[in-house]
């Protein structure tokens, strides 16, 4: 069995992963949404789940939230009933896709009226930014085009770049901005904000609270995401990390479920460039479970995550340093390979266990019978789901 090192374990204790309240909802595709039963159908259940995930794996102690999907009359209030249960509440993510008025744009919209309208959405957020006691307001935008010709690309950017600088002045002291970038979709000629390069120069516009965000569903198939984690910490810019799986397009799926290799890769440079454990960087979710149990998906979605932390901590740096510098190609790659190949899930059982957690905290959720509860306690009322 491996072991892990007393120091690698250390830097695994202080790790925390933000769960989104809309993973905790009902989604799908766009040609069928299957309900679940027990799916929360207000804030306040979404938040419940959302903290059985906290218990089980002490990795999860935030939950961001989107507006307006996650409104509630007292913010206060739901804040005192995420503390009450353990966590606290995180990201507030703005929605400016949803609203017939944005269909031609929000931000980069030609009419003033309604870029104004979508900036006063953002100022609400920081409003509740201040009452939940969020530091980051995430912004993803659905702006773009279908069709070549349809759209002046560069006034859309300056009208961009006008629109976050309002939203910019309104944060507070110690409130960030993250622009959350995406290559396409629901836009498929051209998108306001399609990658990293877009992102960055916005927020470098803008200044030190503004950082981008990088969900790792958002790019085209073959692009070196591990390469873009890199240089955006190199420029000090890498805000927050929004993690999923993509097999095709924007999955959404489980974390570490398509490509573990990935993940490590990922993980591997956040640690080299010092981002890892550190208040810049946010690690959140942000993922749909369409056909599997949504705690448990998150359950196992933070131990993926976890796993793969642990394995890219193994890396034997200075070994690996001394190949590089060598040239020997070969010891290289089998140093890095090697901490990729370890096993690490028996050695973190027992370091949980050692904790007061639940070795299996799969095993330990499924037979608390939280499921079966919420299936018989949550009847009547509407279901939440993604966008609604
Ligand atoms: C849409 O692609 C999206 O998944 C973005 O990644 C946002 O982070 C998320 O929705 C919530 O708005
Ligand atoms: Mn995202």
């Amino acid at each position: 069995m491996s072991t892990i090192p007393q120091t690698v374990l250390d830097q695994l204790e202080l790790q925390s992963i933000e769960l989104p309240s809309w993973a905790f909802g009902n989604s799908g595709t766009r040609f069928k949404v299957f309900a679940t039963p027990g799916t929360p159908r207000d804030p306040y259940e979404k938040i419940a789940d959302a903290a059985q995930v906290h218990r089980y794996t002490a990795l999860a102690p935030t939950v961001a939230l989107h507006i307006p999907w996650d409104k509630v009359d007292s913010y206060d209030d739901l804040r005192k009933h995420a503390e009450d249960l353990g966590v606290a509440l995180g990201t507030i993510n703005s929605n400016t896709f949803q609203d017939d008025d944005y269909k031609f744009g929000a931000l980069t919209h030609e009419d003033a009226a309604v870029r104004r309208k979508a900036i006063d959405h953002h100022f609400e957020c920081i409003d509740i930014m201040h009452a939940t006691g969020s530091r980051d307001l995430k912004i993803w935008l659905a702006e773009g085009s279908n069709y070549p010709g349809q759209a002046d690309l560069r006034g859309r950017q300056d009208r961009l770049h006008e629109s976050l600088q309002e939203i910019y002045a309104r944060l507070g002291d110690d409130q960030r901005l993250v622009l959350e970038y995406k290559f396409f979709e629901p836009a498929f000629y051209h998108t306001d904000v399609p990658d990293w390069g877009t992102s960055y120069a916005q927020v470098a516009a803008l200044g030190d609270k503004a950082m981008v965000c990088l969900d790792t569903g958002h790019h085209a198939p073959g692009t070196n995401i591990e390469f873009i984690v890199m240089q955006l910490l190199r420029l000090g810019k890498l805000g927050s990390f929004d993690f999923n799986s993509r097999f095709y397009a924007d999955d959404d799926l489980i974390v570490g479920a398509a490509d573990p290799f990935q993940l490590f890769r990922i993980i591997f440079e956040v640690i080299r460039g010092g981002g890892f454990n550190h208040p810049d960087v946010a690690f959140m979710l942000d993922q749909c479970h369409n056909v599997e149990d949504k705690v448990p998906g998150q359950i196992r979605s933070v131990l993926n995550v976890q796993e793969m932390t642990a394995r890219a901590l193994l890396v034997d740096t200075e070994a690996l340093r001394t190949a590089q510098v060598s040239g020997d190609v070969l010891e290289a790659n089998r140093i890095f390979m090697d901490a990729f190949y370890t096993d690490v899930r028996p050695a973190l059982a027992e370091w949980r266990e050692s904790r007061g957690l639940p070795a299996d905290p799969m095993a330990a959720f499924a037979a608390s019978g939280y499921l079966q509860e919420i299936a018989a306690d949550r009847v009547g009322g509407v279901q939440a789901g993604w966008g609604a």
